[in-house]
């Protein structure tokens, strides 16, 4: 606990944490089940092309979304990246999308041939909502609606896909926040016409890389192992062109045991939370995104938003301060996609229309989370960030 702000790491105190606490959950299998699954599959000799463990992890994430058809990939980005090219749209097609994602997002559909549409969200929430979208789909060559779950909060799916469905539009779903929550009390998986989902390290079901794409139009599904390699289809179709985005044995084996826990990695994440929730309790400028206590969550995000006028200090500061204590609190999502390149030359027409995006931008953090950080360390963690809030105006000087 820090007495005087001389004691902050910025003025040459020591730090917090002796090591570095990161963002992400970092989950880990025990050992003793990592050595036993990794042995049958050097037994088997038998690494990828849709082996023995990939089929069987399918078939397990079917029951967990609750849908018909899910197809294992390399990791989300390339899974958005297929999912766009199988879908319904030709080559210059025109899909809303928000700015405030992660870039993977936004670069699927560059890589699929389709322009983006930049859309706003919604202030309290950070989604897409109807009426941040419907002002856009009546412009010209608009086919779709990529929404995006983010932090494992759904968009209103049943508004939107009425939208969609009266003009013609095709709504698929960004859900790489989204593995072990549910919306209207169904598992995500289900909704829209896919849902692509992510299985990074630094996410609570964690394949070290990996994703999938979930469907129940088998179809599209078929296309989907099509294009994902000429293993794992259970029928040949003709396609332009084909890709890998197999998914290694060793990913499914770590699925298999992740798999097995995830429910108590959801339960200590929402302890945590909860902890975060009682050590930030009115600290005036920070507002900390709460799940819905009526839905499953992953709670694999803790997000907040930090006011500069009433904490103090802006996020990137904040920010400075507790990295500098080894905290790795990361910004996200900087700039918003409309600002990144290729984008903010392609189409300046987004630099002054998205103003709720621009100000998350500037606001939005995320702290530590995940199986490393105890409790003790969430409590120093949000008593740090009273104190800086406390002595803002002394701890800028320091900056
Ligand atoms: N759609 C959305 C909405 C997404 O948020 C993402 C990815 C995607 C699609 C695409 O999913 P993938 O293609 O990745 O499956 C991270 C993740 O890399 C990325 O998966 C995630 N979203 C994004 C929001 O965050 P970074 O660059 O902020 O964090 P990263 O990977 O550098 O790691 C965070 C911290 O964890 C660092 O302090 C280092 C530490 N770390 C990380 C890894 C991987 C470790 O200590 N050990 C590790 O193994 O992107």
């Amino acid at each position: 606990m820090k007495h005087s702000v001389s004691q902050l790491a910025i003025c040459g105190g020591p730090p917090a944490f002796p090591s570095k606490l990161p963002v992400g959950q970092l989950n880990l299998p025990a050992r003793e089940d990592f050595i036993t699954i990794f042995s049958k599959l050097f037994e088997r000799r038998y690494y990828t092309n849709h082996g023995p463990l990939a089929q069987q992890l399918e078939e397990k994430l079917q029951q967990l979304f609750s849908v018909r058809n899910v197809v294992l990939m390399t990791n989300a980005t390339i899974a958005l990246s297929l999912a766009c090219k199988a879908l319904p749209f030709k080559k210059g097609d025109r899909i809303i999308v928000p700015a405030f994602t992660f870039a993977a997002t936004v670069q699927a559909l560059t890589w699929a041939g389709l322009e983006p549409i930049f859309c706003e969200v919604a202030p309290r929430s950070h989604l897409i909502t109807p009426k941040t979208v419907e002002p856009l789909v009546l412009l010209p060559g608009v086919k779709g609606i990529l929404g995006v779950h983010l932090w494992g909060n759904g968009c209103e799916v049943d508004e939107l896909q009425q939208l969609a469905t009266a003009h013609g539009l095709t709504v698929f779903y960004d859900a790489a926040h989204a593995v072990g929550c549910s919306h209207n009390g169904r598992p995500f998986g289900g909704f829209g016409t896919c849902e692509i989902f992510s299985f990074h390290a630094t996410k609570i079901f964690n394949t070290a890389e990996g994703g999938c794409i979930t469907t129940n139009n088998d179809n599209l599904a078929e296309k989907l192992r099509n294009l994902r390699s000429s293993y794992g289809r259970k029928k040949n179709i003709h396609i332009e062109i084909s890709g890998n985005g197999r998914f290694s044995e060793a990913q499914a084996a770590l699925g298999l045991l992740g798999l097995e826990k995830l429910t108590e990695y959801c339960t200590s994440n929402r302890k945590r939370m909860n902890a975060y929730m009682e050590g930030l309790h009115e600290i005036p400028g920070i507002r900390l995104l709460q799940p819905s206590p009526n839905e499953k969550h992953n709670c694999q995000y803790v997000v907040l938003e930090v006011d500069e006028k009433a904490f103090g200090l802006n996020r990137d500061q904040l920010v400075q301060v507790l990295e500098t204590e080894n905290i790795l609190a990361r910004r996200y999502f900087v700039p918003g996609m409309h600002r990144c390149p290729p984008y903010d030359t392609l189409f300046p027409q987004y630099a002054d229309t998205l103003p709720l995006t621009d100000t998350l931008c500037k606001q939005v953090m995320q702290v530590p989370s995940g199986e490393i950080v105890t409790d003790d360390a969430i409590r120093e963690i949000c008593e740090l960030i009273r104190f800086i809030h406390i002595h803002a105006r002394e701890v800028r000087e320091r900056l």
